[in-house]
């Protein structure tokens, strides 16, 4: 039974939690941490888990076997980074960190550990639709691969909300399934801004992303994040000989008074909800098996974060903005993509 401490017990950590006490086998969620104490204490009670006043205590916690973090992004390094000093695995909900520096410390600090410890909370690589899309891609029916159109639609998102994080926080998942759709780095970002959604208020609502692939291949992605409607993830591939999409989740379609129906998530923990369980019992399992993640790693974390940055400087410029990646430690040479 791997025994698991969770740093950040709001939305994700709480759905998290259920999901590893409730649903996943082989795993007991012992110790948790929150800077808000009220919410982590009202999380741990059920569980009869210990509530750790700082994520670096959680750390250091003997009876915490490995790390889940799932904080605001801009304290994942430093629970990342304690958590290689102590050579304990750990899960890093996106993005790694929040900005690509941080990201290249996580990097460095992993390959002076000598083996993998983190992987990111990359959690399309595990969606039965992606995965299906992958694998007619592999098929080579569809031909070369020559571009891909992506949606990536919430219902609304929160106050905090600033409109850079319609990259980095809502695109940087197609930044991610992309790089593993293709098996190729993205090298180029363009942004385009349509005219403003009323929805958004102040913010620049929707964006279109452009994304150029290794081998020539476009990207587009649309980010509609007050599109009121509910929570809508697309994505169609165009090869040469013939395109595959995303199917329809819905297991059903009603007619009814001379339309047809189908329900829409209204979040992603509704629309992700089986992918999540995957991804962690996948997780679980590495590292009873092989020992280490085998999931999206550090250098995907990076990598996300290069690219991010690049759309942000796109955003803001106006201007086509190339991806420069440092060089692939070693250590990633041989990692198989999920
Ligand atoms: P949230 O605000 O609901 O929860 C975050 C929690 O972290 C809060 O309870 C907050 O008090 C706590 N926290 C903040 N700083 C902390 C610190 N220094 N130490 C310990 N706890 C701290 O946010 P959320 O929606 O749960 O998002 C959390 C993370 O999960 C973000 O990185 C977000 O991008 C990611 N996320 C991923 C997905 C996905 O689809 N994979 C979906 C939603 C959120
Ligand atoms: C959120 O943080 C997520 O990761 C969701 O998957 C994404 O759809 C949403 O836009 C983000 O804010």
């Amino acid at each position: 039974m791997l025994q698991v401490g969770v740093i950040g017990t709001g939305m994700i950590g709480q759905d998290h939690i259920r999901r590893m006490t409730s649903v996943l086998a082989g795993v007991r969620v012992v110790a948790v941490s929150d800077v808000d104490l009220a919410i982590a204490d009202s999380v741990a009670g059920p569980l009869g888990a210990s509530v750790h006043k700082s994520g670096e205590s959680l750390i250091s916690d003997s009876s915490v076997e490995a790390v889940v973090v799932c904080s605001w992004g801009p304290t994942h390094e430093q629970y990342v980074l304690a958590a290689i000093a102590a050579g304990k695995p750990v899960f890093c909900e996106k993005p790694l960190a929040t900005t690509q520096e941080a990201c290249l410390r996580i990097l460095e600090a992993e390959v002076a550990h000598g083996s993998r410890l983190v992987q990111v909370g990359y959690m399309r690589r595990y969606d039965a639709s992606y995965r299906a899309l992958k694998a007619v891609l592999r098929t080579g029916e569809l031909g070369a691969p020559l571009m891909m159109h992506c949606a990536h639609r919430n219902a609304s998102v929160p106050g905090f909300y600033e409109k850079e994080m319609a990259i980095t926080d809502t695109a940087v998942h197609e930044i991610d399934m992309v790089r593993w759709m293709f098996g190729e780095e993205i090298t180029a970002v363009r942004v385009l801004r349509p005219r403003r959604s009323a929805n958004g208020g102040d913010l620049q609502d929707p964006l279109m992303l452009l994304f150029e692939m290794e081998n020539g291949a476009l990207v587009d992605v649309e980010t509609s994040v007050n599109i009121r409607y509910g929570y809508d993830i697309r994505g169609e591939i165009v090869g040469e000989n013939g395109t595959a999409a995303l199917g329809s989740l819905s297991p059903v379609q009603v007619r009814v008074a001379g339309k047809t129906s189908d329900p829409v998530p209204a979040d992603w923990r509704e629309r992700f909800l089986t992918a999540y369980d995957v991804e962690f019992q996948e997780w679980i399992d590495s590292l009873r098996t092989v020992g280490r993640p085998i999931g999206p790693s550090a250098w995907d974390g990076y990598a996300a974060a290069v690219v991010s940055d690049a759309g942000v400087a796109a955003l803001r410029t106006g201007d086509r903005v190339p991806v420069l990646l440092t060089e692939r430690p070693k250590l990633y040479a041989t990692e198989v993509p999920a």
